[in-house]
């Protein structure tokens, strides 16, 4: 006998534990609620502060009590909007994302809550993509009164026939603007700043509440995020966050939220979600540590018995391929751990 390796288990590479998934049902999902504006939009000066030109002062925001806080996801169409709301989820079924316009037809709303509390923190919502917001902000010039703040011009929109019609996909992310206390809006920081986007925001601010823009597609080449925060900063909109949804940072995230804390009257909830992600994150840390080593003990250990006078090339052979598969099973593992990673082949397998 010559270099023996003895196996004692049938099938070493087999990982005896699975660690429990973290932050596994940290937010439930509602799709398309049925939108109330609440009477905060008509009549709580300090959220609806707004200037002589309709822009929003950078004034903070006031929640209601045990209530989580209300956070719009806007932007002009096919900018990543359901993708960062899937990253933020950790949920890769969330809602519908295709590379092409109008995917998202509907308002859809996810709470994301304290995954040791189950107490709801956020209520993020995905709206339909803004197309014509130029036609728009025409139409709200031409037909409502300048005098009038944006808040009511915005409602006189809604009012009117076109908010059923021509316009009622920008007026579902009008109404949800009205009924949120904040809002993401998402930015493809590879387009060039049109006059279309200018529209957009200007329409936005009129809802009165605090916008923040996110800066999507942050790790392509030809990024225009200088020529951005230039057009935004005359906007009044100083405070901005890069989160690539594909190339996903957990610091950004962190990042994000740390921003919208600071236009909070009561940063206090956001602070509380920020807390619990980064142990959730901490967690995910370890078990994901715990999977690798899992792999590593069980490669060291994984034995074969090859006869001395046997020509050892078709075992070790036979060992290489089960060590590959074992780590093509750890890989999958990790990826299902920090699921908003989850496989292509897994993603079009909706359970
Ligand atoms: N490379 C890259 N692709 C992204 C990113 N975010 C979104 N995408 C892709 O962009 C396309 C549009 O994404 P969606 O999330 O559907 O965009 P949306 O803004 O929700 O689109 P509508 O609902 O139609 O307004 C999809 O093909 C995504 O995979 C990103 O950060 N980086
Ligand atoms: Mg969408």
């Amino acid at each position: 006998m010559r270099d023996i390796i003895t196996s004692d288990s049938p099938n070493p590479l087999q990982l005896d534990k699975q660690p429990s998934l973290a932050n596994q049902d940290s937010h439930s999902i509602v799709v398309a609620e049925p939108v109330q504006l609440p009477a905060s939009t008509q009549t709580d000066a300090n959220a609806l502060a707004t200037t002589h030109q309709g822009m929003p002062t950078p004034r903070k925001v006031s929640i209601g009590e045990n209530e989580p806080l209300k956070l719009a996801v806007v932007g002009h169409t096919n900018t990543g909007k359901t993708s960062l709301l899937r990253t933020l989820l950790r949920d890769v079924y969330f809602g519908e994302v295709k590379n092409a316009p109008a995917t998202t037809r509907h308002v859809e709303k996810a709470l994301l809550s304290d995954s040791q509390t189950g107490e709801n923190l956020v209520a993020l919502y995905d709206t339909p993509g803004l197309e014509d917001a130029t036609g728009l902000l025409d139409w709200l010039e031409e037909n409502t009164a300048s005098r009038r703040d944006g808040v009511d011009r915005l409602q006189q929109f809604l009012a009117s026939p076109l908010a059923q019609d021509e316009y009622s996909q920008e007026a579902k992310v009008i109404r949800q603007m009205l009924a949120s206390d904040m809002a993401i809006y998402v930015v493809d920081a590879r387009e060039p700043v049109l006059g279309k986007y200018k529209d957009e925001l200007t329409v936005l601010s009129w809802a009165a509440i605090p916008v923040m823009p996110v800066f999507n597609f942050t790790h392509d080449k030809g990024s225009q995020i200088a020529e951005w925060q230039q057009m935004l900063a005359r906007r009044n909109l100083h405070v901005s966050t890069r989160f690539d949804s594909v190339a996903f940072e957990f610091d950004d995230e962190m990042k994000l939220w740390q921003n919208l804390a600071t236009m909070l009257i009561q940063p206090q909830i956001v602070q509380q979600l920020i807390a619990r992600r980064q142990d959730d994150w901490e967690q995910l840390y370890d078990e994901a540590n715990i999977i690798i080593a899992h792999f590593l003990l069980n490669v060291a250990s994984f034995v074969e018995t090859i006869h001395q006078d046997d020509d050892p090339l078709p075992t070790l052979t036979k060992m290489q391929e089960k060590v590959r598969q074992a780590e093509r099973a750890m890989q999958d593992q990790l990826l299902n751990l920090y699921k908003f990673y989850l496989c292509t082949r897994q993603k079009n397998k909706k359970v």
